[in-house]
């Protein structure tokens, strides 16, 4: 018999993996009742009070760090509410109850519940501000792009690492007026550009399967808690990814100034924003090309998960099909 040896840190880290699952199961049902009706309060607030729910049965002592915002605007997962049952380790969570409240509310694809848990103190504090961000997944060298290089040149240096021309390349951007120039300057080096209207965690997660998305790089801005929600991931998996806080008024610098930013115009790299042990635990909503939406049945619910380690680097699917329906509580 192999004996296997788990280190005790390890151990819980181990068990909260499906915990985590459990979390984003319950906030994506809750929601996708929701998709399609048109209104992205409701979906929001019933992924919110599911995720809190659930968050608060773990044994942990959490914090959330990235959450649906500031605690005078946001009655529940407000940044710097404490949750678990406080029985276990100190542990900071970045929360998106609903990734992509309007994909949800008109039925299209991407929409996922999306949480991450991490060593307490080593995921970034991220005001909820515009984020400048660039990624692309595993298997290139160290520094072949950069946040501050012209779009272009990042996707010819992408495309020499990758041993094919510029055109067999493909960008991820989110579809903005504030995207045209650099759509423009991507097109025309030949390579193509998918445009998606919401959703970039899900669209930075793309770069690590290229196989499957056809992504190879993400590049626009978007929003900073989303930004580090797709650090803690990518960190599972490897790849690369800057960013920088979109700091353009004096109240938002001083915001930040007070969770802890010193410098505002710091370039972060994947781990300033996700420095120790991470899971990150997504659930489809809606249909996408990372995760099947909520199917619901008479008698089942099922959902699809999908959960990363950071410690072993395992990345795990899980397709559940749930018979007990009260849990969820829906009416
Ligand atoms: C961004 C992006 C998100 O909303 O925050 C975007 O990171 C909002 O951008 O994934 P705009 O202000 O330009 O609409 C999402 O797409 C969904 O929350």
């Amino acid at each position: 018999m192999v004996e296997v040896t788990v280190h005790p840190g390890q151990m819980i880290e181990r068990i909260l993996t499906l915990e985590l699952v459990r979390v984003t199961e319950r906030a994506a049902v809750a929601s996708a009742r929701w998709r399609g009706r048109g209104n992205e309060k409701s979906a929001d607030q019933a992924a919110v009070d599911a995720m809190r729910r659930e968050l608060n049965k773990l044994s942990i002592n959490g914090r959330v760090v990235i959450g649906e915002g500031e605690r005078d605007e946001a009655p529940m997962l407000f940044i710097g509410e404490e949750v678990g049952n406080k029985r276990g380790p100190k542990v900071d969570i970045a929360v998106d109850p609903l990734e992509g409240t309007t994909l949800c509310a008109k039925d299209m694809p991407g929409s996922i519940a999306v949480m991450a848990m991490a060593e307490a103190g080593t995921l970034l504090y991220a005001p909820d501000v515009y984020m400048q961000k660039i990624a692309i997944g595993p298997g290139y060298p160290a520094g072949v792009i950069d946040l501050d290089a012209k779009p272009d040149d990042n996707i010819h240096a992408l495309a020499k690492a990758k041993n094919v021309k510029a055109s067999e390349i493909t960008a991820l951007i989110l579809d903005r007026p504030r995207h045209a120039d650099m759509i423009a300057a991507v097109r025309r080096t030949g390579a193509a550009v998918r445009l998606i209207t919401d959703g970039d965690v899900a669209g930075i997660i793309f770069t690590t399967m290229p196989q499957q998305t056809g992504i190879d790089i993400y590049m626009g801005i978007g929003g900073a808690p989303e930004g580090v929600l797709a650090a803690a991931a990518l960190r599972c998996v490897g790849g690369q990814m800057q960013t920088r806080l979109v700091l353009d008024t004096d109240e938002k610098r001083k915001r930040a100034a007070e969770m802890g930013v010193k410098d505002p115009n710091k370039k972060y790299d994947m781990r300033d924003m996700a420095s120790g042990d991470v899971i990150v635990a997504a659930t489809g909503v809606t249909d996408g090309a990372l995760l099947a939406g909520v199917r619901f049945g008479p008698e089942v619910i099922e959902t699809e998960t999908i959960v990363y380690r950071s410690a072993t680097g395992t990345v795990r699917k899980i397709s559940a099909e749930h018979r007990e329906l009260a849990k969820f509580h829906l009416d």
